[in-house]
């Protein structure tokens, strides 16, 4: 099958089939949209040809419109032409059309299923419209049609939520006329295409539909509500608004009327940076699976069918609650029967939770339960195909454990670590031969829930090694990362100057809660002592104390967190920390907390020369005061080699920290500030905090992007570390 952009043509049974195909997932290229039309016009005028039915090639109908248009400034605007196509050709032409559908029809896709008069599936398909996660909105027709379809209501939450439905909901909610087994798909839908010209079935047309509208005054009500809801769950963003704008002026003009406002709102949409951000997320997070020297050197990853994992506790049950619900059997090791029951109670529960919240079938959960075999000894080791150690942090336990898993496992067994903080090599430091089967398999908690799952790599691991965890990881569906091996790995070192600068400016006289609710403002899910709260703050210190053996010159040490821990006041799991909690772990500001910032800024000495500077600052310069030694952080982890390529930074903070995906991750974000201003506002904070310079003295990186006017983005091409 050609990779072309392209359609086909042929007529049987007196129905002209037209199949779009641009593999792998039939996306609209513009050349493909112009071929296809081309052939409805050929179809229009063929007279061995009744009716039409458009499919996709390749067993699947379509993705949508081809998302690397966007990336091209010039292509991102929307072609008043093509909707104009839709209506007179698809929707209103001489002939009815049908469209076929198998496995997919998203964005564009279900745009296009939608022009056509009516719309047959195969079992398993999905559709939706998902163009908001792409920072934009559906621009065929789709802000019109769906509602017209599916009711006002569903239609907004389909559009809104980006979520796509399955084909048993999409037929009871009208938007499939009929689901049949694949085999039967093309015949049925020339059938059905047959029974519209012969008059057995009306011929529909979406864009004149009122009946599944709600009267005038409840549709305009429906929106504003929406509208209200929209403005408070995503502030930062005005796409979704533009959307409800489209959708509104459909309602009060009509749906033709309504095609040139969703017109206006997609390219009021595409104009934003928003987009920009969202596409490059989007093509990053599948990019993280491409690593030089390991995925283009013509390996063939080996499958990782069983595993076992180390220790049954937070960590090491949510690794294996997410192993085995991807099909991997699971050795759950612990060192007693009480712990080791513990470990599986956990992972119970992890899976009852699951069903709980309908993300799981009991019978799915029952199945994913059957994979974990509890064990207390090593006898069954020779059978997994890799290990996962997830003991405590402590680098002599860690270090005999690799011991006892050489003897105890196949010499092809990867043997890894889920440790945040050791060096890798460090961990493999006393086994015998050498460490090109020793890898990090650095998971977030909660494991089996986080998206995130950065693979650590040292100069000794192989390429083989390092595919085969890429591949386990895309099995567990969480999106791989391979970073290098350095203190933190990339996401937590990247992010170690976060909790710094905010403590900076409390010890400069700002309130805790008022830096923490600048940065959600900002789009953080919450702010850095939230976060310190959840981390624990005895973590906090002890992983504080890494940074400051290995990154030391430019580490801020506050007084805050040990003042904390001889508290007690260790975060969430003590009830107190930063902030209070009440019995159902709900944070709120804490009275008591006054004398211990009064005596970390006493400790600090800062107050007196920064007061006033601190006092002025807006929401916005305190997010820059925070996130802006964390760019200049990312910087240096590009530099040195740590991440193949600066978009993966990008997609290991939106998926671990939740860094907004609408800023496009760390080093996106920093190129949409600019390099040179970063550095003019650092340059200024390292004079305003002399004795904190090199906190904030800008890396080589950054400083050279600022002068030359380059990229973040555009990387250095280092000489790899990994
Ligand atoms: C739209 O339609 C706008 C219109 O309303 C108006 C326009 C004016 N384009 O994800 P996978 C590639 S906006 C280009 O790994 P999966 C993808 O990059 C569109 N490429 O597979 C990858 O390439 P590679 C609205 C696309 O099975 C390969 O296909 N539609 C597109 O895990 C495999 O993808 C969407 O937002 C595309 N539209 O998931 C749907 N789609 O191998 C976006 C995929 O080189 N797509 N590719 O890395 C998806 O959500 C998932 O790809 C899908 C398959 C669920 C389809």
């Amino acid at each position: 099958m050609s990779k072309e952009p392209q359609s086909f043509y042929k007529v049987e049974d007196g129905v002209a089939i037209i199949t779009i195909s641009y593999p792998p997932m039939n996306a609209l290229h513009p050349t493909l949209i112009k071929d296809m039309f081309n052939n409805v016009r050929r179809a229009q005028e063929d007279a061995s040809a009744k009716a039409i039915v458009i499919t996709g090639a390749n067993g699947r109908f379509c993705a949508g419109f081809d998302i690397n248009q966007f990336q091209n400034k010039s292509g991102g605007g929307i072609d008043m032409s093509i909707n104009n196509a839709f209506v007179e050709l698809i929707e209103n032409g001489r002939k009815p059309t049908v469209a076929a559908i198998e496995r997919l029809a998203l964005g564009g896709g279900c745009e296009l299923a939608l022009a056509c008069n009516a719309r047959v599936a195969a079992p398993g398909t999905i559709m939706g419209l998902p163009e908001l996660t792409l920072g934009i909105l559906p621009g065929f027709g789709g802000t019109q049609r769906l509602p017209r379809v599916v009711g006002l209501e569903k239609g907004l939450s389909m559009i809104l939520t980006s979520k796509p439905i399955k084909d048993p909901e999409a037929l009871k909610l009208g938007l499939l006329d009929e689901v049949v087994p694949a085999p039967q798909l093309l015949a049925r839908a020339k059938a059905l295409a047959l029974e519209i010209v012969s008059g057995q079935r009306p011929r529909m047309n979406a864009l004149q539909r009122t009946d599944k509208l709600p009267a005038y005054a409840d549709a305009l009500q429906i929106i504003q509500f929406a509208r209200e809801q929209t403005a408070k769950r995503a502030p930062n963003l005005q796409h979704p608004l533009f959307t409800l704008d489209a959708i509104r002026a459909g309602i009060e003009h009509g749906g033709l009327k309504g095609l040139r406002a969703e017109a206006d709102a997609f390219a009021r949409s595409a104009a934003l940076s928003t987009h920009d951000a969202l596409v490059h997320v989007f093509f990053a997070q599948r990019s993280t699976k491409r690593v030089r020297g390991v995925t283009d050197v013509g390996l063939k990853p080996r499958p990782i069918k069983r595993i076992a994992v180390l220790g049954g506790g937070l960590m090491g049950s949510g690794i294996a609650t997410a192993s085995a619900l991807a099909g991997v059997e699971v050795l759950l090791k612990e060192i007693n029967e009480k712990f080791l029951e513990g470990g599986l109670g956990r992972i119970r529960a992890n899976l009852a939770s699951k069903v709980k919240r309908k993300q799981l079938s009991q019978q799915a959960a029952d199945a994913a339960m059957s994979r974990v075999k509890g064990v207390l000894t090593y006898d069954d080791f020779k059978s997994v195909d890799m290990v996962i150690e997830a003991a405590i942090e402590k680098v002599d336990l860690k270090q005999d454990i690799f011991v006892d898993l050489v003897k105890a496992t196949r010499p092809d067994c990867i043997l890894s670590t889920n440790t945040s903080t050791i060096n890798i090599e460090t961990v493999g430091a006393k086994i015998p031969g050498d460490l090109g089967r020793v890898i990090g398999a650095h998971f977030f908690s909660p494991a089996h829930i986080m998206p995130l799952l950065e693979i650590v790599r040292s100069d000794k691991t192989s390429a083989q090694v390092i595919l085969d965890t890429l591949e386990y990881g895309s099995k567990i569906k969480k999106t791989p990362v391979v970073v290098g091996n350095c203190t933190g790995f990339a996401v937590n070192r990247v992010f170690f100057p976060y909790s710094m600068a905010a403590t900076i400016l409390l010890d400069s006289g700002l309130d805790p809660y008022t830096i923490d609710a600048a940065i959600t403002a900002f789009g953080m899910p919450m702010g850095p002592f939230r976060l310190g709260d959840l981390v624990g703050l005895d973590v906090s210190l002890f992983v504080g104390a890494s940074y400051l053996q290995d990154y030391g010159g430019r580490v801020y040490r506050g007084a805050m967190v040990p003042l904390l821990n001889e508290a007690g006041r260790l975060g969430e799991k003590t009830g107190a920390g930063w902030y209070k909690f009440d019995k159902r772990r709900r944070a709120s500001p804490d009275a008591a907390l006054a004398p211990l910032v009064a005596e970390s800024r006493k400790r600090a000495g800062l107050q007196a020369a920064n007061a006033a500077f601190a006092a002025k600052l807006s929401p916005k310069d305190i997010a820059e005061f925070i996130f802006f030694p964390v760019v200049n952080e990312a910087c240096r982890v590009v530099a040195e080699g740590i991440v193949d390529k600066p978009s993966d930074l990008d997609i290991a903070t939106v998926m671990s920290m939740g860094f907004p995906a609408y800023r496009g991750g760390i080093i996106f974000y920093g190129d949409t500030v600019g390099a040179k201003y970063i550095v003019d506002r650092l340059d200024a904070w390292a004079k305003q905090y002399p004795a904190q310079a090199g906190f904030f003295k800008p890396c080589d990186y950054l400083l050279r992007a600022a002068q030359t006017g380059t990229k973040l983005e555009a990387g250095n091409k280092p000489a790899s570390k990994i």
